[in-house]
């Protein structure tokens, strides 16, 4: 089953939105396999905005992300990957869609609240950077039959 790596940033953890962004993805019937709440390394960081390295906000990108403390979490479920960037909304909070969690409790970029695995590949990459195999637990909600056909 498809998972992704999903993170509230410093900024959602400091603005009580931690319930908010799971309930949003509890209810839309994602499962959660893998959460903890924790101050960022500031090499773990920088490994994980790694693509970003040559980018001119990338130290203040890695200031934000080690300043105060981040949910790291990974959710399961068909189309995770995609569907999670959906339930996220553009990285712009001021132009991603109301619905989204950008778009409802955002205003800027640098404050954009969560992070959201790319792709597949990317998740796998991230998931395996943030949790170690032990830090994972798989397992079958019981109301499974009534999320897929
Ligand atoms: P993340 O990776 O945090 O889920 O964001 P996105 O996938 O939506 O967007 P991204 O990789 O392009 O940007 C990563 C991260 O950098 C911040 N950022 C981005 C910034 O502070 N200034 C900028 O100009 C850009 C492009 C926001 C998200």
């Amino acid at each position: 089953m498809e998972r992704s790596f999903i993170m509230i940033k410093p900024d959602g953890v400091q603005r009580g939105l931690i319930g908010e962004v799971v309930q949003r993805f509890e209810t839309k019937g994602f499962t959660l396999v893998g959460m903890k709440f924790m101050a960022v390394p500031r090499d773990l960081a920088e490994q994980h905005y790694d693509v970003h390295r040559d980018k001119p906000f990338f130290g203040g990108l890695v200031d934000f992300i080690t300043s105060s403390p981040v949910v790291a979490m990974v959710w399961e479920g068909d189309g995770v990957v995609a569907s999670a960037r959906k339930l996220i909304g553009a990285t712009n909070p001021l132009t991603a869609e109301p619905g989204t969690i950008r778009g409802d409790f955002g205003i800027t970029i640098g404050r954009n609240l969560i992070h959201g695995s790319d792709a597949v590949e990317t998740a796998q990459r991230e998931i395996a950077l943030w949790f170690k195999d032990d830090e994972l637990a798989g397992w079958e909600p019981s109301l499974k039959g009534w999320l897929y056909e």
